[in-house]
């Protein structure tokens, strides 16, 4: 039986990498992002009949709707919602950030993330669907910078946890996924396009790819279906822990 997936923020990194991996598995992928040309590029590569593109700003509840109501039929049986989009903004202590940033992290990551998993819930109850929220390592540990996007990863881990809870006897599925370092448009994002700053990050790290985490989220995805994975955090070896700071006289 194909299934499909609703997976938002196709048009790069895990996104982009996930419709991949499902597509090469027989499954249909609804695709979200804003920039409609990447989407298209999916479509060309993937086939009409295995990947929709669906073009808007995920922070647009209208737009997210008529983009749900626009579904071709083929794609209307939504079995996994795979809750991807997402930012960070910024490096600069919180006394120092932008609250412009912040207020887009938390309308991106949090906000939009709620909406449409809640709109899309009756029907993953109604298909003993899944949704698979990425989440972050900066959900769980605190770093300089890390501020309001680490705030926006817990807000995300502890939803799934509750999800899952309030969703107990449906048979509905909900993980977190939370990955560590992976190398993808995040940091050009973060920085507010420096390709330098990007590079200099991850050169020499081995950070994670793209497609190490959209096989991450196969892998929890087509798990049988008596098995629920809660949080799955991931991290590249050469990426652990420090100390706590002290600040001396
Ligand atoms: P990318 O920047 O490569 O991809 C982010 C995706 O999110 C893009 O497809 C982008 O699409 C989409 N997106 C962002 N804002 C919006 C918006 N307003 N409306 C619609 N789509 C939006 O980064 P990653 O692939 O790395 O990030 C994917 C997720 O993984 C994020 O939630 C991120 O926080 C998380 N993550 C990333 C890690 C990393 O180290 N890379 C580690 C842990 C978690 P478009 O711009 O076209 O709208
Ligand atoms: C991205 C991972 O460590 O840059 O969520 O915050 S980190």
């Amino acid at each position: 039986m194909t299934r499909t997936a609703l997976i938002t923020g196709a048009t790069s990194g895990f996104g982009a990498a996930a419709v991949r991996r499902f597509v090469a598995a027989g499954w249909r992928i609804i695709a979200t992002g804003r920039r409609a040309d990447r989407l298209q590029a999916l479509v060309d590569e993937l086939g009409a009949d295995k990947v929709h593109a669906a073009a808007f700003d995920i922070r647009d509840e209208a737009a997210l709707d008529a983009a749900l109501d626009a579904l071709p039929a083929a794609f209307r049986d939504i079995d996994l919602l795979v809750n991807n989009a997402g930012l960070a903004l910024g490096t600069a202590p919180a006394q120092q950030a932008s609250l412009d940033d912040w207020r887009t992290m938390i309308e991106t990551n949090v906000l939009a993330l709620v909406t449409v998993t809640r709109r899309l819930l009756p029907l993953l109850v109604e298909r003993k669907g899944a949704i698979i929220n990425i989440g972050s390592i900066a959900g769980s540990y605190p770093y300089p910078g890390g501020n309001t996007y680490g705030g926006t990863k817990a807000f995300v881990r502890q939803f799934s946890l509750g999800l899952r809870s309030d969703l107990h006897g449906t048979g509905v599925r909900v993980t977190d996924i939370e990955p560590g370092m992976a190398e993808t448009e995040f940091t050009l994002v973060r920085t507010h396009g420096d390709q330098a700053a990007s590079d200099k990050l991850y050169a020499g790290a081995q950070p994670m790819t793209a497609d190490d985490i959209a096989e991450q989220i196969f892998y929890v995805a087509t798990l049988p279906p008596h098995l629920n994975i809660n949080r799955l955090e991931i991290m590249p070896v050469t990426q652990s822990f420090a100390g706590f700071q002290v600040a001396r006289d």
